[in-house]
């Protein structure tokens, strides 16, 4: 199974959290978006990351990935199966991918990405913006539905991945989750952040 995509984006980190929670062995190729690589190119239409190669068969998306690789490595779940809990974790996955990543992706564009990866200077003015105006209504949302150490009941989910990934992007860009405002939501970014599979996630972002 090889995984195209860089790391250091929140969409391809989901997939390579659910892999490593599985234990499922894979080749990682951490392409940039658009890259000239044939075989990324045919394994994702659109030129976005992250893209799959699995023994010939060819898939793209973080959601779509993540449900081939509950469905063929179903140990280690980390897709619910009771009714329940089924649509609030697909909910909180489109959450932080439609909802959170658009927003919360703004400073990293400005203080990480467009300084340090593409030679541009960042907009320092439309991070402070979004962080002061488009922050506080998604932080409270997923304040008030913390209630233990998972997102949805006793069980670390699809759920916890999607909304997750996108903090350690705003850790890239300097913003921490206040703990005086949103105590619930700093703890529980803090232990998630901590899991093994999202530090070796993270960490294969810098090889
Ligand atoms: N819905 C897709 C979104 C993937 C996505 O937008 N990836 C970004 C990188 S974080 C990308 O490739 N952007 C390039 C573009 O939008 O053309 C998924 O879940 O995988």
């Amino acid at each position: 199974m090889i995984v195209y995509g860089t790391s250091v984006s929140p969409y391809v980190r989901k997939v390579l959290v659910a892999l490593y929670e599985k234990g499922v062995a894979f080749d990682h190729k951490p392409v940039p978006f658009h890259a000239d690589d044939a075989g990324f190119q045919a394994a994702s239409p659109t030129g976005k990351i992250p893209a799959l190669e699995d023994d010939g068969y060819l898939l793209a998306d973080s959601t779509a990935i993540l449900h081939y690789i509950e469905a063929k490595h179903p140990e280690t779940p980390l897709i619910p199966t009771e009714a329940k809990a089924r649509g609030r974790a697909v909910w909180f996955d489109e959450y932080g991918d439609a909802e959170l990543f658009p927003t919360l992706i703004i400073p990293f564009v400005e203080r990480f990405m467009k300084p340090r990866l593409m030679q541009q200077e960042g907009d320092e003015a439309r991070a402070q913006k979004a962080i002061a105006e488009k922050f506080p209504p998604l932080l409270d949302y997923l304040e008030s539905q913390i209630q233990g150490d998972y997102l949805v009941g006793n069980a670390f989910s699809i759920a916890d991945i999607a909304v997750a990934t996108n903090f350690h992007n705003l850790r890239l860009a300097k913003f921490e989750v206040d703990s005086g405002r949103w105590p619930k939501l700093a703890a529980w970014v803090n232990k998630t952040l901590e899991r093994p599979s999202f530090v070796s996630a993270i960490a294969a972002a810098k090889n």
